[in-house]
Formats: structure tokens, C-alpha cells, sequence
């Protein structure tokens, strides 16, 4: 089949801490996500993120336990990013998404100055993309907040986090306006009430109670909506190009179970409170009535400055961007919630699982990229998309991913019905073009990359890169645009 949007932007995504390793070089300084070791897996369809105590992770800073912190190393792109940036080329990638880790630039959080070694590493980097012909987009947070600002200031619930964010993106757009096509402030924002940690830089274990966890929850994301309001505006202020900002959300479509309408209520309950609530408040810029009556009913109540409303209405986004890796199922009763380690949804019968049980369902993209469209009419980019696999290289140092090219394939060809359905979607960023850590657990062999790499889950091997069967596939599809 044919793809038929000739300007399309097709690419792949990473994130620092997934992928840059060199956590003591640069001045960099640590975040919480190194301080999570590698566990062997018990079951991988369990909910994932960590689960250590505050002690334990602090104590990972001296590394006492003698355990492995996989995101301290990543796959050392760090010092490999040239050849990296070469296999993007040869794939053919016009569009490359990575993030830039706020400890190299601001290591202490506060300090007064940016450090220099941080934007040096950031300027090689796209000044290298550039060179290859490849666009850049960027995440300016992507669950790596400096544990330096969760000691000083308990991360994201504190309001003065907000000025500290808007001031590194303010280095940002002053070190990088000429060479970042597109800006994404946060990665996945909706993960901030899924885990603190992740989200926030706020310990889950400080918590006492789910209530006041939740509310602590409820009011870092608000300051992340202020943060992400604010920054938007000063790019506009500072940036040549005044429409490349976006936002990000972890898009787990859903479907009630059955046409029960007890279900279908639920259903729509759920989407509302995971995802719709998110692309709400910064596509349209304010709090919508369903949420304000979940607040109510869950006892949360948001502290917001004056000037808050006013702020999220006058900054939403110019576009949409949205990871989707599957689908889930909801119903009131009699739901299996261990559908995947990370969607608490149930399990659907019609569509298949990962081994770490996501459910794969490339109509549910579509399905989507409707429902966003419907409600936003903003121009939407799919920022990730894609299948982790337990893979081996082979005697020809090569995997023959059949099932990747499949599941691209089949989610490029939603794609373009929805573009057929009307909808403007400009991009597509694939999860991963190369092998990077595991976000949720840590291990390196959950690999998603067209790009194999040589490390195991203790950062053993050569961290050489070798191309599977997809590399040939993608560049393949860059060239012919047939899928
Ligand atoms: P891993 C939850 C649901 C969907 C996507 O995830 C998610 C998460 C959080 O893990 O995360 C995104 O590596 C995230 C990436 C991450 C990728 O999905 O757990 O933005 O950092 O690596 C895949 O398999």
C-alpha cells in the first residue's frame, strides 16, 4: 500500500535518560530514575516504575547494595551519538525526537548560570542532526527532573519549580532556537498521577495516606500545566518560529467491555479522568466540568494562583502529540486488570498481547486520531509508537523482526486512513530507532529499536549497534513510500 502524505514527518524517539549513560560526566547530576536498580522480573505483566523506598534510593547514590542503576549508563550515546545519528540518516529518518536532561544543564537546579559543557553536548548533537538533514523535536522534561530540586524544593509540588523550569527553557530557546524544529515541554504528562517519582521528582514513600498523595499529584501536574502555559509563551516571545509547540500525553485508548451502558459510562468515566482531562487543559486551556466534580467527589482540591486561568487559556498548544503503544478494555465488574505493566485496563479478546502484556491494536490509532481531532482540531504528530520485544542477535548479527515490521506496518496503514478520514496528522516518531533502557522496568532487553544494541540488563557487552530486519524495512518504506 501506498502512504499518500508526500510532507510527512516520519522518525524515531528517545529520551536522555534512556539513552545518554555518562551520568558523572559533564556536570551532570543525578535524578530519581537513577536511582532505581535493575530487579530480575518476576512476572512482566505486573505494574512496574520501581516500588523502592526513599532510603533505598538514596542510598543507590553511594550504591551500597552493590546493585546495577541501568539509566546511569544508558547505551552510552552520550559518547556514540555521531554513529547513531549516521544509521538515523541511512534508515532515511527526517525527524528525530530525543530529550534534553535537565540536570546537565542546570546540575544544582538553581544554579545561576547554564552549564556549558550541557549545552555543548546539546549543540554537537543537533548541529550533527542538521548535517544529516534530519528535523529535531524536543522534550524539554521527560521524567527526569534533578534530584537536586526534589531535596531543595520537593520537586514539582512546590510552585517555585515553575520559575526554575521556565528559566531552563528560556536557556533552551536562547542556546537553541536555530537548530530545534519543535518543542514538547513534557513527556507523557498525564504520568505525574501515575507515579510521583516519574512524574514529579517527589518520593512516593513521603506519602501517608492515597489521599495525600493524590492531592500532591493533582497540584504538581498544575504546576506542570502553569510551566508548560508559561514556557509556551516566552517561545512565542523568543523563538523565530512561532507555532512548534505541543504537548505530550500517554494516550491508552479504551473500550467498555461489552454494550452494557453501565459499562460504556464507566468507559467514558475513565477516558476522561486518564487522557481527555490531560489534552483539555492544554488544548483548550482550562479545567473541564467532569474533572472539577472528580476533585470534588475525591476530596482534591487545587491551590491556583490568580493569574492561573488566565495563563492556560492565552498559551495552549499548537499541535498535539500523543505515545500510543495499545489498548485496553473497561467495564464496572469482572474486569482482569492485569492486562500490562502499565495500563491498569482490562483485557480485550479480539487483540493480542507483548509479553509484557500491551495489547496491540493499530485500529484503536485511528480510532484515536478521530476522537482528537473531533475535539481539538489542532494538528496532531504520533510522538511514539511502538513493540518491545525479548530479542537476540543472530548468527548473521541481525534479528529478523518480522513482528515489528508487521506491527509498523499495520499501525502506518491507520495512519493513512486517518489521514483519508480528513485528520491533519503531520508526524510519526517511532519508540525506538535504536534499543534504549526500558522507562517502566528498567531492563534493557525489553527492546523496541530498528537498531540492535550489545548490552544486557547489567550494561554487559560491546554497546555495539547492529541493524535488524526493520532497519531494511523503514528505509526501504522512506524511499518507496509503499508499506
Ligand atoms: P517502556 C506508560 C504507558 C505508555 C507509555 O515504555 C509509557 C509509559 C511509561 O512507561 O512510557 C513511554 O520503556 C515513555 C518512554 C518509554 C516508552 O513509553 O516502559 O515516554 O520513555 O520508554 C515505552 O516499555
Amino acid at each position: 500500500m501506498k502512504f499518500i502524505k508526500d510532507d510527512f514527518l516520519w522518525g524515531g524517539a528517545t529520551a536522555a535518560s534512556q539513552v545518554e549513560g555518562a551520568y558523572n560526566e559533564g556536570g551532570k547530576t543525578l535524578t530519581l530514575l537513577e536511582m532505581k536498580p535493575f530487579l530480575p522480573i518476576k512476572n512482566r505483566k505486573a505494574i512496574h516504575f520501581g516500588g523502592q523506598t526513599k532510603e533505598e534510593m538514596l542510598d543507590s547514590i553511594e550504591n551500597k547494595q552493590n546493585l546495577h542503576y541501568p539509566k546511569r549508563f544508558g547505551i552510552d550515546f552520550y559518547h556514540r551519538y555521531k554513529e547513531d545519528i549516521a544509521l538515523f540518516k541511512e534508515a532515511g529518518m527526517n525527524i528525530y525526537r530525543m530529550s534534553i536532561a535537565w540536570s546537565r544543564i542546570f546540575p544544582n537546579g538553581d544554579d545561576e548560570k547554564p552549564n556549558e559543557a550541557g549545552i555543548d553536548f546539546y549543540r554537537n548533537v543537533f548541529e550533527e542532526c542538521k548535517k544529516a538533514g534530519i528535523k529535531v523535536m524536543v522534550t524539554m522534561h521527560h521524567f527526569d527532573t534533578p534530584y537536586e530540586i526534589t531535596k531543595k524544593y520537593g520537586g514539582w509540588t512546590n510552585r517555585k519549580v515553575i520559575d526554575l523550569f521556565v528559566k531552563y527553557a528560556k536557556t533552551l530557546f536562547e542556546e537553541f532556537d536555530d537548530v530545534v524544529d519543535f518543542w514538547l515541554p513534557f513527556n507523557e504528562i498525564n504520568v505525574a498521577i501515575w507515579s510521583t517519582e516519574v512524574g514529579l521528582g517527589v518520593f512516593e514513600s513521603d506519602f501517608k495516606s492515597k489521599n495525600e498523595r493524590d492531592q500532591a499529584a493533582y497540584q504538581g501536574l498544575h504546576h506542570q500545566f502553569i510551566a508548560q502555559a508559561k514556557v509556551i509563551e516566552l517561545g512565542k516571545k523568543m523563538c523565530k518560529l512561532k507555532t512548534k509547540f505541543g504537548c505530550m500525553v500517554a494516550n491508552i485508548t479504551t473500550y467498555a467491555l461489552d454494550c452494557n451502558p453501565i459499562n460504556e459510562i464507566e468507559n467514558l468515566k475513565s477516558q476522561q479522568i486518564s487522557r481527555w482531562f490531560f489534552y483539555d487543559v492544554v488544548a483548550k486551556g482550562e479545567y473541564p466540568t467532569y474533572i472539577k466534580r472528580y476533585f470534588t467527589e475525591n476530596n482534591i482540591n487545587i491551590i491556583m494562583e490568580n493569574d492561573d486561568e488566565k495563563v492556560l487559556k492565552n498559551n495552549t498548544v499548537d499541535f498535539i502529540s500523543f505515545s500510543y503503544y495499545m489498548s485496553a478494555t473497561v467495564a464496572v465488574q469482572g474486569k482482569d486488570k492485569a492486562s500490562g505493566n502499565v495500563s491498569t485496563g482490562g483485557k480485550n479478546p479480539f487483540l493480542e498481547a507483548t509479553e509484557w502484556g500491551w495489547q496491540i491494536d493499530p485500529i484503536g490509532l485511528r480510532v484515536s486520531l478521530n476522537q482528537m481531532w473531533d475535539r481539538y482540531q489542532k494538528p496532531l504528530f504520533i510522538s511514539e509508537n511502538g513493540i518491545g520485544v525479548l530479542e537476540n542477535l543472530d548468527s548473521n548479527n541481525t534479528v529478523k523482526d518480522d513482528y515489528r515490521i508487521d506491527y509498523l506496518g499495520k499501525h502506518f496503514e491507520q495512519i493513512n486512513e486517518a489521514i483519508k478520514d480528513g485528520i491533519d496528522v503531520f508526524g510519526y516518531t517511532m519508540w525506538t530507532p535504536i534499543d534504549v533502557v526500558s522507562a517502566s522496568t528498567n531492563e534493557m532487553s525489553k527492546r523496541y529499536g530498528m537498531i540492535y544494541v550489545d548490552y544486557d540488563d547489567y550494561h554487559n557487552g560491546t554497546g555495539n549497534r547492529f541493524k535488524k530486519k526493520s532497519f531494511n524495512w523503514f528505509q526501504n518504506f522512506m524511499k518507496t513510500k509503499e508499506f
